[in-house]
């Protein structure tokens, strides 16, 4: 059988929001100018500061697993202002349900550093205390935590509470069950839950062509739920569709879904090699539109930027940097047992034959140079 490969043929038939053009110029949007009346200089500069902080965040870690001293990063390069523009309309009580790629969305959310790196060095399998920052550690599983996140807004709704969950996606996140059950549940129950879909064009090698016939948030009515696109690389439309989506969800208007269209520049992960499928143009064509770019322009233009603030913020910058590397080099390695421990909180069979037979893995390394204390009890 031949596959069928095809661009959204209902692109251009929904709107796409935006606020700031590629060239750096405010447009007016009917729907989303009312939730950005309050952005004033210093909160588009700080827009601006945490979008600069993250890509150094990103560029660093990039290079930590080039230097192998964390074995895997999912780069977020290209994705800055739908992390930062998302995570800047949560409020402290929402809680946040991410995948892999929001290590942005975390560091912004009060995530620490060690914490945020902790698992791609493969030094802890969980980085942060979800209740610490309101925001569950990293998904691997695609879409999963669609459903989670419609859980805990279910939970939200029952209590009574004015807060709500939000959910990152990626486009090819919507071809899983997961993702569809969620929005099932999330309708039938006006959960007060925003779906935060990433459109960045690709599903490792699988173009969002093959994901999805029409627009993502096209799909969103069929279950009743609103759907949205925004331009997701214009932080500023981002937050006023997120606001959007958070005061419906907030005032019992129940679940919405944002498509933010933007693009993933670099490749899906460090193992992921995106010369081997995608085209050079079209990463030229996205360069342009850059995220950063675009509001560094608006800034510059509108007096609010000059050379000596743009220093100052890629100083922070680097200082945030230079506190990753080390942070990230300095996580202690875990004693090999300590794997088994907060798996379950009841013993499991499963996992006790598991921990027995890898003690006995590890002691027959005993004797040998290098086998150190690895045979020594367990953390569980
Ligand atoms: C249930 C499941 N199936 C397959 C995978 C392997 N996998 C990891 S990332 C990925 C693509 C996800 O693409 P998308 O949802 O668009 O998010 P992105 O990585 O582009 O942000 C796949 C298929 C997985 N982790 N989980």
């Amino acid at each position: 059988m031949t596959q069928t490969r095809h661009e959204p043929t209902g692109q251009a038939a929904m709107k796409m929001h935006q606020l700031i053009t590629a060239d750096g110029t405010r447009v007016g949007d009917e729907l989303l100018d009312p939730f950005v009346q309050d952005v004033d200089e210093n909160t588009l500069t700080s827009l601006y500061r945490d979008m600069v902080v993250i890509r150094r965040i990103d560029v660093e870690a990039t290079a930590l697993q080039r230097q192998g001293q964390v074995a895997l990063w999912p780069p977020m390069l290209g994705q800055e202002a739908s992390q930062v523009g998302s995570v800047r309309a949560v409020e402290k009580d929402d809680f946040i349900f991410p995948t892999y790629r929001e290590n942005g969305v975390a560091y912004i959310r009060g995530a620490k550093l060690p914490g945020i790196m902790g698992t791609w060095r493969g030094n802890m399998n969980t980085g942060w205390d979800p209740y610490e920052v309101n925001m569950a550690t990293p998904q691997i599983i695609i879409g999963a935590q669609t459903l989670h996140a419609t859980g805990y807004a279910m939970g939200i709704a029952m209590e009574g509470k004015e807060a709500m969950a939000i959910a990152y996606l990626g486009d090819g996140a919507t071809s899983q069950g997961d993702v569809h059950e969620s929005m099932v549940f999330a309708a039938s129950f006006q959960a007060p839950v925003v779906f935060f879909c990433q459109n960045n064009h690709w599903a490792i090698s699988e173009p969002v062509g093959l994901q999805s016939a029409v627009p993502i948030a096209g799909r969103a009515p069929g279950y009743g739920i609103p759907g949205l696109q925004v331009d997701g690389n214009d932080v500023l439309a981002v937050l006023a569709a997120t606001r959007w989506a958070a005061r419906r969800a907030r005032s019992g208007g129940g679940p919405s879904f944002i498509e933010a269209v933007t693009y993933r520049m670099g490749p899906h992960t460090t193992a992921d090699d995106p010369t081997r499928y995608r085209g050079v143009t079209e990463l030229e064509e996205w360069a342009a539109k850059d995220p950063l770019d675009r509001l560094r322009t608006y800034l510059l233009n509108a007096g609010m930027l000059d050379a000596a603030g743009e220093a100052a913020i890629a100083a922070d910058a680097d200082a945030v940097a230079a506190e990753l590397r080390d942070a990230c080099i300095n996580i202690p390695d875990p004693e090999p047992m300590s794997a088994f421990a907060d798996i379950y909180v009841d013993a499991h069979p499963v996992l006790d034959r598991e921990r027995e037979q890898y003690r006995r893995y590890l002691a027959s390394f005993a004797g040998q140079p290098g086998a150190g204390h690895q045979v020594q009890g367990s953390a569980s």
